[in-house]
């Protein structure tokens, strides 16, 4: 029997482009659904990736206009996920370049370090800043986060900036995982 595959979590708040990432990741325009809309993933949506791993597109967290149950929903299934799920070699977390690290996201720093899971940051959006802003806005981020600069990449969808570096850092956690 073959052994299962490994897993990589692709988690953030809502709308901050997580099932884009994975369209550019597997390069099909929208195999994950995506939305302007807030809320559009509403379950684990798993996508093999070359028979070699899973992708798991998930719900985002911190979605305002997403009922109490459902948010208590969502919360249960990410955080089920980062520390139970035993296939899981990995998290590529999402922050928007433009925005401040949120009290969710901080909720969410502190369930990913409870298992301590590799976790690869994924600096989403580029595109949306002048270039002369970036490193501004990303030291905010790091900064609030106490991430390394060398734990995190750039990326966008539009431009496919950062796109093959990410191809080369998820295989590189997938080398380094035991499974
Ligand atoms: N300009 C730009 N827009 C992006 C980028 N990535 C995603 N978007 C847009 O951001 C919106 C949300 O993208 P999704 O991929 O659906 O976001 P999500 O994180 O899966 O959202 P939920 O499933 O609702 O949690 C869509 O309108 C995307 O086109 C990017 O790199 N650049
Ligand atoms: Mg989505």
């Amino acid at each position: 029997m073959t052994p299962p595959l490994p897993e990589l979590a692709v988690i953030g708040r809502s709308n901050v482009g997580k099932s884009s990432l994975i369209n550019a990741f597997l390069g099909r325009r929208a195999l994950a659904r995506t939305s302007q809309h807030p809320g559009k993933t509403q379950l684990c949506n798993v996508f093999a990736v070359d028979g070699r791993f899973h992708l798991l597109d998930l719900p985002g967290y911190g979605f305002a206009r997403a009922s109490q149950a459902q948010r208590a929903g969502f919360r249960r299934l990410l955080t089920g996920i980062v520390t139970a799920r035993s296939r899981l070699a990995g998290v590529l977390w999402l922050l928007d370049i433009r925005h401040a690290p949120s009290p969710d996201d901080h909720a969410m720093h502190e369930v990913l370090g409870t298992r301590g899971v590799p976790v690869l940051l994924v600096v989403t959006k580029a595109d949306k800043l002048a270039r002369g802003k970036r490193e501004q806005y990303l030291r905010t981020i790091l900064n609030a986060l106490d991430i390394e600069e060398s734990q995190c990449l750039v990326t966008s969808v539009r431009t496919r900036e950062g796109i093959a570096d990410l191809r080369d850092s998820v295989a590189a956690l997938l080398d380094a995982s035991p499974a």
